[in-house]
């Protein structure tokens, strides 16, 4: 009875196994200088020792033609302002570090973005374009990160998704496109996806590129994506980030589905570095898209009609429990940046006690929490203890959990992300209809 209950819930999770986006892009805007200023990363820890408690509203002192422009990139951005982050941004002057290194592990990113461009992470220990892998790594000219299907540094993005997440997490701001939650901060690109590779299997892709980036000293990981089984391959390397102090912040996925009765993975491992985000519209309910789980799902952010930005210098909307993992990545990184002693687990406490409590959460997330930046970065310890934050670290694998592995009469590119074991957390609305139409492909891993 139970297993033919499950396998209905697992049918209809694949049945409904899409995620709403909307594409619409607009041309690059101006490119313009940003004039934010790059303190030393003393003198910022210094400064932010100040703790500001007062909530008072937002005072709009400062008439720049610099903060005009982030005004009308904001006025567009619903998440933006849903999570308070101008606030922080104002007030606390809190715009993150380049010290702070996010690793987005995705399908790569448009380097040449305007929004983008100043804030890609370097390997030093790589000269690009010359064709040998200088740092011996195993992967050549990974300048700016690592393409796990060609082993190269093309981390170029032919799919949207991952140009789309880096924007949300670290789009600078005043040019007027849109503004990341942390302005300044450096993104290391890893590609593990690629709608035009056919036949590339995602989660090896995805465990290479989340000990690419333990190795090279991310602080946070970022992946939007997953998949309904679970891997112990991956569980172990987010087990060796948990050890190196890397937050790994994580999709809670968009199959519609309790995750405290059906595992998403990697968001559903229960590790105290791990951190499951489920995604809000405008009016603050939890999408109906969204996976939820009063004991899995450890915050709330915005992930409905996002804007960010696109490949080719473009912006865009995109929904999913992807884009709200985003929102709460950047503050992640804007929390580090202010105090670099946290310890991820110490950074999820903080996210997850100061969001904005709201009963809209209640049965869909461990806390009934919804991100703010403001609040995370001012309120401090409200005495609980760190240990009481994250689940005890039991793992509930469902061994007979099973994946879509075939993608019978589609072309890979249309399938979107879940051709394999590890798929993005947002997929185009034009996949919607071919998901439906080849669900019963699935099969287990
Ligand atoms: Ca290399
Ligand atoms: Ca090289």
């Amino acid at each position: 009875m139970k297993s033919l209950k499950n396998k209905e819930v697992r049918n209809k999770k694949l049945s409904l196994s899409f995620l709403i986006l909307t594409l619409s892009t607009l041309f690059a805007g101006q490119l313009s200088q940003s004039n934010f200023e790059q303190k030393e990363f003393s003198s910022e820890i210094k400064k932010n020792t100040q703790r500001d408690t007062l909530l008072g509203p937002v005072k709009f002192s400062d008439s720049s033609e610099e903060t005009s422009i982030l005004k009308k990139e904001v006025s567009k951005m619903w998440g933006i302002q849903s999570v308070d982050a101008f606030k922080a941004w104002q007030r606390l002057k809190a715009k993150g570090n380049k010290k702070i290194i996010v690793a987005v592990i995705d399908t790569g990113i448009d380097l040449k973005h305007p929004d983008l461009i100043k804030n890609l992470w370097k390997n030093k220990g790589e000269i690009p374009g010359d064709g040998i892998d200088n740092d011996g790594n195993g992967c050549v000219d990974d300048y700016h990160g690592c393409n796990f299907i060609t082993k190269n540094g093309d981390v170029s993005d032919n799919h949207g998704h991952g140009s789309h997440i880096a924007g949300i997490i670290g789009a600078t701001h005043g040019n007027g496109g849109v503004a990341g939650v942390v302005p300044d901060v450096s993104l290391m690109i890893l590609k593990y996806y690629d709608p035009k590779a056919p036949g590339i299997n995602n989660l090896v892709n995805t465990v290479e590129a989340i000990k690419y980036a333990v190795k090279n000293k991310a602080n946070i990981i970022n992946y939007s994506g997953g998949g309904l089984e679970a891997s112990p391959a991956e569980r172990k390397a987010i087990e060796m980030a948990r050890k190196a102090g890397v937050l790994f912040v994580a999709a809670a996925g968009n199959e519609r589905s309790n995750s405290d009765i059906n595992g998403y993975y990697p968001a559903d491992y229960k590790m105290s570095n791990i951190i499951s985000v489920t995604a809000v519209d405008k009016n603050k309910y939890v999408l109906p898209s969204s996976n939820y789980g009063a004991a899995s799902v450890d915050l709330a952010a915005p992930g409905n009609k996002i804007r960010s930005t696109l490949p080719g210098g473009k912006y865009g909307i995109m929904t999913g429990t992807s884009q709200a993992t985003a929102f709460v990545t950047g503050v992640a990184a804007l929390i580090l940046a202010r105090f670099p002693d946290f310890t991820p687990q110490k950074i999820i406490k903080h996210l997850t006690q100061t969001g904005d409590l709201d009963q809209r959460l209640s049965g869909k997330t461990k806390y009934k929490k919804r991100l703010n930046t403001y609040r995370a970065l001012t309120i401090l310890d409200s005495g609980v203890s760190a240990s009481g934050i994250v689940a005890k670290n039991t793992v509930n694998i469902k061994k007979d959990a099973f994946t879509i592995k075939e993608n019978k009469g589609l072309t890979t590119e249309a399938f979107g992300g879940t051709d394999n074991s590890r798929g993005l957390s947002s997929f185009a609305k034009s996949m919607k209809e071919e998901l439906s139409k080849t669900i019963n492909t699935a099969t287990s891993r």
